[in-house]
């Protein structure tokens, strides 16, 4: 099957699309409503350069939503599940965002900018408009808006050494979701140690959209030393990783979930002095008892080479007790593996688990998470 997507004015293309394209990007997908690159054609050296190198991403799609004002800290504590009280400015904190029934809406980044402004990086949901709303329902002093900034991701075991060839040796010091405002070459750019893999790395979050393709060729000069390649969010090393990804895990529209079953659920803090959305519906939700939770799965059968999503997990009886939200094969662990959610009430040993892939009945066990084969 070949077609192609017009691209639109529904579809934003990144401050980088010229550039990703320039160096042979050969599939995209769309998130948060803007063209991401999903690889470069090279599948192997993508994964290699992640996990022994150092692989370049546009980011740009994991928007920044900006939300300033004197009662700004007092809109975070309410939208997010985690307490931020204790946040300082120049840290980031991963902060899962919940609608009112307790559903998971979003899973952002957050990064304290200062104690009246904060980004928050989104995943795959239209987080400017719920923020904007409740903020405008509650009265309070805030701006929420989208600023000019774009996060371009260095990933893998040689990104430190190329972040401090590029900025000095002070990244070293930078800890997990720390960031530091800084420039290259005159290009503005806040530098944080984040990033959607399990493997290091750093986010360079460019505040001038203008210098887009700038910036990414100081970082491809700088990386030659290192073989960086070019190359995108990566589905295998996240599936063996065990990030949660909202949106192929769990969305509201499609799987809605809890924190408590898609594994964010130390992220709820109850304890926290401020309300927050969703904080009765999810008091009762842990009271009751969570009906799934998030589980590894290994697939039997053949090698499944491409990415593939969302399947029904049955009993081979024919009853339905889990979804398998993404899966293909690890090399690293020599098996077909992926994420999903189970019914609590089945053993992690259950042996009479399927899933019907292309007209086959595929036997499929569960496993810890992360994985650890
Ligand atoms: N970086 C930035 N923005 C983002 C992402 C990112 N926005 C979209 C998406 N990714 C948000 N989702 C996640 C999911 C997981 C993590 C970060 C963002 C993550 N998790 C670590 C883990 O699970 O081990 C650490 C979590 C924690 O501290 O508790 O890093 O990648 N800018």
């Amino acid at each position: 099957m070949t077609f192609n997507i017009g691209v639109g004015p529904n579809i934003r293309k990144s401050v980088y699309f010229d550039a990703t394209v320039a160096d042979g990007v050969s599939c995209f997908s769309v998130y948060n409503h803007m063209l991401i690159p999903s690889n470069f054609g090279n599948p192997q050296a993508e994964y290699d350069s992640l996990m022994t190198g150092v692989a370049m991403w546009d980011v740009a799609a994991q928007r920044q939503i900006e939300i300033s004002g004197s009662d700004a800290a007092q809109l975070i504590q309410y939208l997010t599940t985690r307490d931020m009280s204790k946040t300082k400015i120049g840290q980031g904190r991963y902060v899962p965002i919940c609608n009112h029934q307790g559903s998971l809406i979003n899973d952002p980044v957050l990064l304290m900018l200062a104690a009246d402004r904060f980004w928050l990086s989104i995943a795959d949901s239209d987080i400017e408009l719920w923020a904007s709303a409740i903020a405008a329902e509650r009265g309070l002093n805030v701006r929420v808006f989208e600023p000019d900034v774009s996060p371009l991701a260095i990933q893998g075991p040689l990104a430190e050494a190329l972040a401090a060839d590029l900025f000095g040796d002070w990244v070293k010091d930078l800890k997990y979701f720390g960031f530091a405002q800084t420039e290259l070459q005159g290009v503005p750019l806040l530098l944080a140690r984040s990033g959607w893999s399990k493997q290091g790395g750093f986010e360079l979050y460019l505040q001038d959209g203008s210098r887009g393709i700038e910036l990414w060729n100081i970082v491809k000069a700088a990386g030659a030393a290192y073989g960086i390649r070019p190359g995108a969010p990566n589905d295998v090393e996240r599936l063996e990783s065990g990030l949660v990804s909202y949106g192929a895990d769990g969305r509201l529209q499609t799987n809605p979930c809890n924190p408590f079953e898609i594994s964010l659920g130390k992220l709820v803090d109850f304890e926290k002095s401020d309300d927050f959305v969703g904080r009765a519906a999810l008091l009762k939700i842990k009271a009751e008892g969570p009906k799934r939770r998030r589980v590894g799965f290994v697939i039997s059968g053949p090698r499944i080479l491409a990415c593939q999503h969302s399947l029904d997990v049955q009993t081979t009886s024919g009853q339905t007790v889990g979804i398998l939200s993404e899966f293909i094969y690890s090399q690293r662990f020599g098996k077909n593996i992926g994420v999903g959610m189970i019914a609590t009430d089945v053993d992690s040993d259950a042996s009479d688990l399927v899933v019907q892939m292309d007209g086959d009945a595929r036997q499929i066990s569960v496993a810890r998470l992360p994985f650890d084969l």
